[in-house]
């Protein structure tokens, strides 16, 4: 992606289609700069420079020939009450590519720059309306694929994510006033705190950080879905789980051991989570050169996931290589699942796995204990309540982590008699790095590439 927000100038005129594209009832065009107004105006049958703000007017859009290229609704909202900050006209229109498209041509023409992907955020940030993690919040709530993702990016367009740094940033603000005392008089016998309560406090601190990077393994899971790997020896009932689960006929299923040769990958919803479900080649020792290479990538696929669904056959139990997988499985991502249990011979064996469950694919049953189980592995201490703070962005991780670092190395040196104006560029550090999450120290690149990401119109 080329550069997004460089030649950016405060208020500048843009504009951009907001709606997705394709055929729709509507489509709406959104104009956003000091000339919002005026160039409007210029496209539009009404007077909008007359308009109050947050009112809408039914007029034409005309090209600079006068020609009507399609009726619309005009929506003003000035300075600053607007998502962006600043002037803004939204210029509602019917739904047709073309016609849509025609409409941003004139506009285009009549003075608005085509915005670049995620400008009308960016300027929604640089404008003070929104604070970074704010910003990357609507990113996350546009693009959240499950209820709770969506639960998640809420909470952080409130602005929690940005509370909670700024509650870190401030204690430890106060304790760096205490410490810059300590050396700048250091004769004084200054008495508003002891070295063990300032050492104390920034404990405090540190593990309250602490516990918010480890939201972030439950962020993760919510907001980027998870991998689970359908593995086990040939014939044992993988690519008949698949279709079970997926309730479909995707994956072709014989009673021919080497059937699966290739990946196969599908999207899937339980409960409020999102799942990529990949079938893999049973696991064998082979000579043939089309098996051999799809056990590889069955094997690469196992440890690339997030979860492995070990299936083993209940009805004839334990094969060589199935043991083999048992051995090797990580236990603590593995939920090892007996299949072919309507056999009446099958039989289910104890192991020292965590989680285990039994089902019959070809009959579909067992498989509500199966995601019960997999709940189970996914949430050690249950899912994030709706209320629960969590971190989704690996960004907003790393530097949580950074800062953590710090303010480690901080606490150890004060604890261990350092005198503190050696440490202050630790302190500064731990600040600064809570700064980049929310946005107040952060360089032209990372801004860059955060917003990139977004879509054109918003
Ligand atoms: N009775 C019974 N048969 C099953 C069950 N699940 C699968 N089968 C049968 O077992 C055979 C193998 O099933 P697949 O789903 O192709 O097994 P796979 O593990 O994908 O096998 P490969 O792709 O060769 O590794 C087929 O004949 C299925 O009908 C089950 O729950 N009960
Ligand atoms: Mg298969």
């Amino acid at each position: 992606m080329e550069y997004v927000h460089r030649p950016y100038q405060k208020g500048e005129t843009i504009a951009a289609i907001a709606t997705p594209p394709g055929e729709g009832g509507v489509a709406v065009i959104r104009i956003s700069g000091d000339e919002a107004l005026s160039v409007a105006e210029k496209v539009f049958s009404g007077p909008i420079r007359s308009y109050k703000t947050h009112t809408a007017h039914f007029g034409k859009i005309l090209d600079s020939e006068g020609n009507i290229i399609d009726e619309a609704l005009a929506l003003v909202m000035i300075s600053p009450r607007s998502y962006t900050g600043e002037d803004t006209v939204e210029i509602h229109c019917h739904g047709g590519r073309l016609v849509s498209g025609k409409v941003l041509e004139v506009i285009l023409k009549a003075g608005a720059r085509a915005a670049q992907p995620g400008e009308f955020t960016f300027k929604a940030f640089i404008n003070g309306k929104l604070d970074l993690a704010q910003a990357e919040a609507v990113q996350e709530l546009i693009g959240a694929k499950n209820d709770l993702a969506m639960e998640i990016a809420e909470q952080q367009l409130q602005g929690k994510i940005s509370k909670k740094i700024l509650s870190f940033q401030k204690n430890l603000v106060d304790i760096a006033a205490i410490l810059e005392a300590w050396v700048d008089f250091p004769e004084e016998d200054l008495e508003f705190a002891t070295m063990d309560e300032v050492v104390d406090h920034l404990k405090q601190t540190l593990q309250e950080m602490q516990q918010f990077l480890r939201t972030f393994d439950d962020g993760k899971i919510a907001s980027h879905g998870i991998s689970l790997c359908l593995a086990g020896a040939p014939n044992v009932g993988k690519s008949s789980l698949m279709n079970a689960l997926l309730g479909k006929d995707r994956a072709i299923v014989t009673e021919i051991a080497g059937t699966t040769r290739d990946l196969l990958e599908e999207e899937m919803k339980i409960g409020n989570l999102h799942f990529r479900l990949i079938d893999t080649a049973g696991i064998r020792s082979t000579e043939e050169i089309v098996e051999k290479e799809g056990i590889r990538r069955s094997k690469q696929a196992m440890q690339k996931s997030d979860v492995i669904l070990l299936v083993l056959d209940a009805s004839r139990g334990l094969c060589e290589e199935s043991q083999a997988l048992l051995y090797s499985a990580p236990k603590e991502k593995t939920l090892l699942i007996w299949n072919k249990i309507d056999l009446p011979n099958s039989e289910v064996l104890e192991t020292d796995f965590p989680f285990t469950t039994a089902v019959s694919a070809q009959e579909g049953t067992g498989l509500e204990d199966l995601q019960h189980k997999l709940g189970q592995l996914i949430w050690h201490k249950g899912p994030p309540s709706k209320e629960e703070v969590v971190i989704t962005s690996l960004r907003h991780a790393q530097a949580l982590a950074n800062a953590i670092q710090s303010l480690q190395t901080l606490i150890d040196g004060l604890s261990s008699g350092v005198s503190p104006e050696f440490l202050s560029s630790d302190m500064r550090k731990v600040l600064s790095e809570l700064g980049i999450i929310i946005g107040t120290n952060i360089t032209e690149d990372v801004l860059t590439a955060i917003f990139s990401k977004f879509c054109i119109g918003k």
